[in-house]
């Protein structure tokens, strides 16, 4: 179906008169729509492969925007169909639209720290704003996201499937996998326990999913929410840092590009005790480092899954590309794995 016409489902009044695409993310394909009296839109088709229950997570989506709203924060403003509904859905698809925030910079890589700083306040601060929302109001929008564990259990399973006859080209990374095994339950058991607490979490911590006012570059808002649900405030640091270290070499084949840099983890550790300090427990703090580690060798573990499964959840665009993202992600994982002693050392620079 065409945008134009899908578009004329939802309560708006103008046509469309242009629309490009927007944003480059691995999951959905987001249009920005300009309409003939000049409003502008985001339309995003959202992918019902990642996202099996579209309803939950249109549920969390519009209760965690509505609260964040009511609570002083700029967040996206959800436009419902002409039938009431927080989506619509076509035979084979399922689009939601939302307001576009206008004269906002979206960084796609960082070149300065106090960008790193910032976005590290960004999701301290939506931390903070959702202190106060009941986490059990949340679906699981994906069970077990960061159940590293599970994780863990999927690829074997994938690697005992060998659907697409790829394990003997990925038996080295298989080995990695393996070998870090008894680390994996540590955030999960934390929470059981009650050391490290259920909360709101976002997910998906990258730099582009924060917007800053064009003008003054202050934080304006975070996006993304698709993602939203219970978890450890661990989640989001240890991804933010994740994908601050691998910036565009997620992709790449020079492993040596794949480090940690001390001044990112400090900048992005300043930014986020600012916010968090008095929030985070004991243990929390303790795991800092170690978050960072875990939830990038969970990543790399999803990325081979992916790549034994025959790429059906990441976007690709050649077959090896998710066992090449696999790689650089096992490589920063035991970079990190490594210098936990240095991380460490800065953490209780900063905690004093
Ligand atoms: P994806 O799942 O593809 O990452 P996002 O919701 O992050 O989808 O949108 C992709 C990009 O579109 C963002 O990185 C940002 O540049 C831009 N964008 C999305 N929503 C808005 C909005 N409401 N206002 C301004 N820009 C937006
Ligand atoms: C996906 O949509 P995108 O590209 O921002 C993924 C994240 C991964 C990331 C790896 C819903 O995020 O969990 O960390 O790719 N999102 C989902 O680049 O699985
Ligand atoms: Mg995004």
């Amino acid at each position: 179906m065409e945008i134009g016409e899908i578009i004329k489902h939802f309560q708006i009044k103008n046509n469309v008169k242009e629309y490009i695409p927007l944003g480059n993310g691995h999951i959905n394909t987001t249009f920005l729509v300009t309409t003939d009296n000049e409003d502008k839109y985001v339309l995003q088709k959202i992918n019902s492969e990642a996202f099996k229950d579209i309803n939950l997570l249109m549920n969390n989506f519009f209760k965690v925007t509505n609260y964040l709203r009511n609570h002083g924060f700029e967040s996206l403003n959800v436009i419902k169909t002409k039938e009431d509904k927080l989506y619509y859905q076509t035979e084979n698809a399922f689009y939601r639209l939302y307001t576009y925030i206008d004269d906002v910079m979206c960084y796609e890589s960082i070149d300065n720290m106090y960008l790193v700083y910032n976005s590290a306040r960004a999701f301290g601060k939506l931390h903070k704003a959702l202190k106060g929302f009941d986490a059990s109001e949340l679906g699981e929008v994906i069970p077990n996201f960061h159940n590293t564990y599970q994780r863990y259990l999927n690829l074997l399973n994938a690697i005992e499937l060998d659907k697409c006859e790829r394990v003997r080209s990925c038996l080295r990374e298989i080995e990695i996998a393996k070998s870090f095994e008894k680390e994996y339950s540590k955030i999960v058991d934390g929470i059981s326990s009650g050391e490290i607490s259920l909360s709101v979490t976002h997910n998906d911590p990258k730099i582009n999913n924060v917007l800053f006012d064009k003008f003054s570059g202050e934080i304006r808002a975070v996006i993304d929410l698709d993602t939203v649900m219970p978890g450890s405030y661990l989640y989001d640091f240890g991804d933010a840092l994740r994908s601050l270290f691998s910036g565009e070499n997620e992709d790449s084949t020079d492993l040596s590009k794949l480090v940690v840099d001390y001044d990112i983890f400090e900048a992005y550790t300043k930014g986020y005790l600012l916010e968090m300090k008095d929030t985070l427990t004991k243990r929390e703090i303790e795991l800092l480092p170690f978050s960072a580690f875990l939830i990038t060798i969970e990543c790399g573990m999803r990325f081979l899954e992916d790549y034994l499964r025959g790429d059906i959840y990441f976007r690709t665009k050649y077959p090896e590309h998710n066992l090449i993202r696999a790689r650089t992600q096992f490589k920063l994982a035991a970079d990190i794995y490594n210098d936990f002693d240095n991380l460490n050392k800065i953490v209780q620079k900063l905690m004093n």
